[in-house]
């Protein structure tokens, strides 16, 4: 394997400055302003942030249009000063009641027609923050129960919504975010496979790829790595949100190997062997605090899952590749099980 150099880049979203609030209890920090989580971005050495619409433009669906080009020419503005690149936007189709019953797969044809008018604002938030990477978590396409929603019209559905996105800027690139659940029952895109093959039904399926989280892999029951490279097989990989996830629960965001070092391990390789990054995507942690952590360690979770990627790609890289190729070719899968370990463990 050609050795890969490539210089990685960094991002985080301000949602994962998070205060610590959970369903069960109230939060543990108090809330931060935008300037200071991009104060503490610029102190992290962090490269870019990725946001939300209503990060750009809190309370986007109340502001005018002349507002919301204001308000997002006045972050880019902050952006720039700050020396960090803005990696995507995300259309937020999770918290407003037009979405209560979905969003591009409601029921109701009015809040699919609002979904898809979010998400054209989106892409002109987009353009002003210099960035043609639009990212579609599909958190409320799904179902509660099988029989409220048609699952074959919901294809047709997500397929309508990205075509309108597609034809409204011809540079856009949309990169869907694969979850098999939560807040659904069922996600209808769980996976990377699913992802790729929407794209495939789209009108310019060059310009519909896929994010990958490690966490919603691992509740999907594959392995974050595998489905890594099933992307990069395609070139669609524009983006990553590394964490981690313990197991088939709720969706923790978990600092990177914070669970599982050798799944970590395996998707730096996986990673380093397709040479992501050369194009220009970055690596993003979409990763949270533990509830407990104090204000004064809030950047933690951020500044380690950068040192464990780092720390893992120097393992990547001086893993023996040949030695390894030797007990694959004498099919020697106990040694080569040890050799791993014992690389990671640093003998
Ligand atoms: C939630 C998603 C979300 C998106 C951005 O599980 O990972 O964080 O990445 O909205
Ligand atoms: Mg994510």
């Amino acid at each position: 394997m050609k050795k890969n150099s490539a210089h990685y880049r960094f991002c985080f979203g301000p949602w994962n400055l998070s205060e610590g609030a959970d369903p069960y209890g109230p939060p543990t920090r108090p809330a931060q302003s935008f300037d200071w989580k991009l104060a503490q971005m610029k102190k992290l050495g962090f490269d870019a942030m990725m946001f939300h619409d209503d990060d750009v433009v809190p309370d986007v669906d109340a502001k005018s249009e002349k507002q919301i080009i204001a308000e997002t020419r006045e972050l880019k503005k902050k952006l720039f000063d700050a020396g960090i690149a803005a990696e995507m936007v995300a259309p937020r189709l999770w918290f407003s009641p037009k979405t209560i019953d979905g969003a591009y797969t409601s029921n109701d044809p009015k809040h699919r027609q609002y979904a898809i008018d979010r998400s054209r604002r989106t892409i002109d938030i987009a353009n002003l923050l210099g960035t043609d990477l639009i990212v579609l978590w599909l958190a409320r396409e799904g179902s509660y129960l099988r029989e409220s929603k048609n699952a074959r019209k919901s294809v047709d559905y997500l397929v309508q919504a990205i075509d309108k996105m597609l034809a409204h800027d011809k540079r856009v690139r949309i990169a869907i975010e694969p979850k098999p659940n939560e807040p659904m029952d069922h996600a209808y895109v769980p996976t990377i496979g699913h992802a790729l093959a929407v794209a495939n039904l789209t009108r310019d399926p060059k310009r519909v790829g896929a994010l990958i989280e490690s966490a919603h892999c691992t509740l999907a029951g594959l392995d974050p790595s595998d489905e890594i490279a099933f992307a990069m097989s395609f070139g669609k990989l524009w983006s990553l949100h590394l964490n981690d996830q313990n197991g088939l629960k709720f969706d923790q965001d978990k600092p990177f190997g914070s669970a599982n070092l050798r799944g970590a391990f395996n998707q730096v390789r996986v990673l380093e062997q397709n040479h992501y990054g050369s194009r220009g995507e970055y690596v993003c942690f979409d990763v949270h605090p533990f509830r407990p952590t104090k204000v004064e360690h809030w950047l933690a979770h951020l500044d380690n899952s950068r040192r464990t990627f780092l720390k893992l790609v120097e393992k990547a890289r001086s893993y023996d590749e040949a030695k390894a190729a030797q007990m694959i070719a004498d099919r020697n899968y106990q040694a080569l099980d040890q050799y791993v370990i014992e690389h990671l463990l640093g003998k």
